[in-house]
């Protein structure tokens, strides 16, 4: 598991010994679903399944929708008794600073897991060959002492992937592999399938609600504080004006807590200063739609997950619509 990118996919391929079967070789993650490759051990006495997942950022799917997909994956097969004998956590030594999207996967991990499996984890460290030695030894000791430090001190153990297929096996080899009857289930597992738990109510379910509800709460703001000026322009004025909308912090919610990108203007439509006395402009409602627009996928999202059919409909219309008019806008 680990963010899209962080070499999940390659690492797979060079164990199996088919470079290029999988990976994505631009930003657009190949892994929409959970494959499961099985292969021979080098030892020549057993198999090996190795399963790769699709990253929560991935380019094609939602954080719901992968969740949902590694959940529905993990229950199935631990209703057929099939236990993992570890997992491999990638993260790119690229990336300078943990934030954001490899935060939100590194803690969705963690809910994941649960804290007593933690000791079955390798933290794989990928794209060695694209930094200074010492560079890469500065954010390997960073992570150690800082974000991987409650995982390090369960159990877990690091290792450097170096893109060949030597690198995976020994890293493989570093999941201590016990007996089919001493393997644990994960957390997930265990809330699923022997506390009946539907998804939304599981740790790692939790973790994606709160990151949407941070979302919604900056949305509520958001409207307030609108519903608040446009009240003010029409009195000041007798209408209101799209340029006029005061900044809201919305758009910087939205991308922390859920990785899409989007500026502040696109929700405040704050962007003409030209016609800062003007009618809005054809471009502020451009902008004011595709913010509009992020917001109710996310409210789709939320909808799905807890299920609340009634809701996803309407949302999904309302969605449908604007799309619609995003559509009719760019032609
Ligand atoms: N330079 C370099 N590129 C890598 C490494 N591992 C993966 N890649 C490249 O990074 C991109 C994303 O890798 P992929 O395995 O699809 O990531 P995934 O989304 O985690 O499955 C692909 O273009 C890979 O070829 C590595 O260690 N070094
Ligand atoms: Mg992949």
């Amino acid at each position: 598991m680990g963010p899209t990118g962080a070499g999940k996919t390659t690492f797979v391929d060079c164990a199996v010994g088919s470079p290029d079967a999988g990976a994505g070789h631009d930003l657009v993650s190949c892994t929409k679903e959970i494959r499961a490759v099985r292969c021979p051990h080098p030892d020549g006495e057993r198999n090996i399944v190795l399963v790769d997942t699709p990253g929560f950022d991935d380019t094609f799917m939602s954080d719901t929708q992968v969740l949902r997909n590694i959940a529905e994956w993990l229950k199935a097969t631990y209703k057929q008794k099939v236990l993992l004998s570890g997992l491999l956590y990638f993260h790119r030594i690229l990336d300078n600073r943990v934030a954001g999207t490899p935060l939100r996967n590194l803690n969705m991990f963690k809910e994941l897991c649960g804290k007593d499996n933690f000791k079955n984890v390798v933290l794989v460290t990928t794209m060695w060959d694209e930094v200074l030695e010492d560079v890469g030894l500065q954010r390997e000791e960073e992570l150690q002492n800082e974000f991987w430090k409650v995982m390090t001190r369960l159990g877990s153990t690091t290792r450097r992937f170096h893109l060949t297929k030597e690198s995976a096996w020994e890293i493989i080899g570093a999941i201590s592999v016990s007996i089919p009857e001493e393997r644990r289930p994960l957390l997930i597992q265990q809330e699923m399938v022997d506390e009946y738990k539907p998804l939304h109510k599981t740790s790692s379910g939790k973790t994606v609600l709160r990151s949407i509800s941070y979302v919604f709460s900056g949305f509520k703001r958001f409207f307030g504080r609108s519903k608040k000026d446009i009240k003010r322009n029409k009195n000041r004025r007798g209408k209101h004006r799209l340029s006029r909308w005061p900044s809201s912090s919305i758009a910087s919610h939205i991308s922390r807590s859920s990785g899409v990108t989007t500026d502040e203007s696109v929700l405040t439509g704050n962007t003409d200063t030209s016609g800062s006395t003007g009618a809005p402009s054809e471009h502020d409602y451009r902008v004011t739609l595709e913010g509009l627009i992020t917001i109710l996928m996310h409210a789709h999202n939320m909808s799905e997950f807890v299920r609340t059919h009634s809701l996803t409909e309407a949302i999904a219309s309302s969605l449908s619509i604007a799309q619609a008019l995003e559509v009719i806008a760019s032609a």
